[in-house]
């Protein structure tokens, strides 16, 4: 696994200009900040099978409602559809081999069409396509159709790491990089435990996120295109540079999830690993309280109240009416001197 990645690392090494000498030095990943503002929380172990994988063929359990809505329409319906239309085809083509055969018809049939098989054949395709296509449809509407957010995270792609932003929370901003082998790392310098998570996926900083809640996800790149993926949560995203693409989670089960950049990046793109874990709300604040930030509602009660308004006030506030910018062609139009009008005076001489 590690020589492949390796191998692709230094193809895309060869086809991103600098980024052979960057892998060299590994000089890209910036350290994580050394000191937090309070005792940060007791972060989970994983638990075995889920959100990890595990060698299993097929999507990981999903701890999201929508991905295993997604999970069990590709289970379910898709793969059953897969299965019945390879055995009939391969049924088919055996059979037509067999009974056809040139031994078996020395005087080949001259038939070249017939009109209620073909019929047959581009309708029931067409069938089955509607048949895939209207749940697809329902699904990725409902992706695309996220609940009001309650926590915001600005995800960031970087050759070759994670920075997160919580904008609701103070604007804190985390930065994760893979933690490397005990054999990779310099004196007192922190590396991997099974409790961080497996090799190539754990990371020293990991993205909190509440139990329960809609946390939506706001990617974008500082570089080049990466992938924001995370397969227990039916996520995957492209971080494009100079662009905000948007995807949401509402995760019930806590734990720990780990995804990786999903877009060939550069040299190092097999170290860019996502770890999510998912905690209780109180949890969660003590988190945020960790990383200097703000929990949710904190806020509110630092802001001081505003002074109670008259009697005669409106109780509810006007909708601000939008003003419509003045039209550059007005002006153009004001200062065009205006065309004699020849063609009436003609008419009128004539
Ligand atoms: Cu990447």
């Amino acid at each position: 696994m590690i020589s492949i990645r390796q191998g692709l690392a230094f193809v895309s090494a060869a086809m991103v200009p600098g980024a052979a000498l960057a892998a060299a030095t590994n000089a890209a990943a910036p350290a994580a900040p050394a000191a937090a503002a309070a005792p940060a929380i007791q972060h989970v172990a994983p638990t075995a099978g889920i959100g990890v994988p595990d060698g299993r063929l097929g999507m990981q359990d999903q701890v999201t409602a929508l991905g295993q809505r997604a999970a069990d329409f590709h289970n379910g319906p898709l793969l059953i559809m897969c299965a019945v239309i390879s055995i009939f085809v391969l049924v088919l083509l055996a059979y037509t081999m067999f009974r056809f055969r040139r031994g078996a018809n020395p005087t080949p049939s001259k038939t070249s069409h017939n009109t209620l098989i073909e019929v047959i054949w581009t309708v029931v395709p067409v069938l089955i396509l509607v048949a895939i296509a209207i749940p697809s449809i329902r699904l990725i509407r409902a992706q695309y159709s996220p609940p009001p957010a309650d926590v915001t995270i600005k995800v960031t792609g970087n050759q070759w790491y994670w920075t997160y932003q919580y904008p609701d929370n103070g604007g804190f901003e985390i930065v994760s990089n893979m933690l490397k082998e005990q054999s990779e790392v310099k004196a007192g310098e922190r590396a991997r435990t099974d409790a961080d998570g497996p090799p190539l996926l754990a990371v020293d900083e990991r993205i909190v996120i509440p139990q329960g809640k809609v946390v939506k996800f706001i990617v974008t790149s500082a570089d080049v295109i990466h992938s924001f993926a995370i397969p227990a949560f039916y996520t995957k995203i492209d971080a494009n540079p100079g662009r905000l693409n948007e995807t949401w989670v509402k995760a019930d089960r806590p734990g720990v999830y780990f995804g990786q950049c999903s877009e060939l990046c550069g040299a190092r793109h097999g170290y860019m690993p996502i770890a999510v874990e998912v905690v209780p709300q109180a949890q969660f604040d003590a988190w945020v309280a960790s990383k200097g930030g703000t929990p949710k509602g904190a806020a509110a009660a630092v802001v001081p109240a505003a002074a109670p308004a008259p009697a005669s006030a409106r109780t509810t506030r006007r909708k601000p009416r939008l003003r419509r910018a003045p039209s550059p062609w007005r002006s153009l139009r004001s200062t065009r001197p205006r065309r004699p009008r020849i063609n009436q005076r003609k008419t009128r001489q004539t």
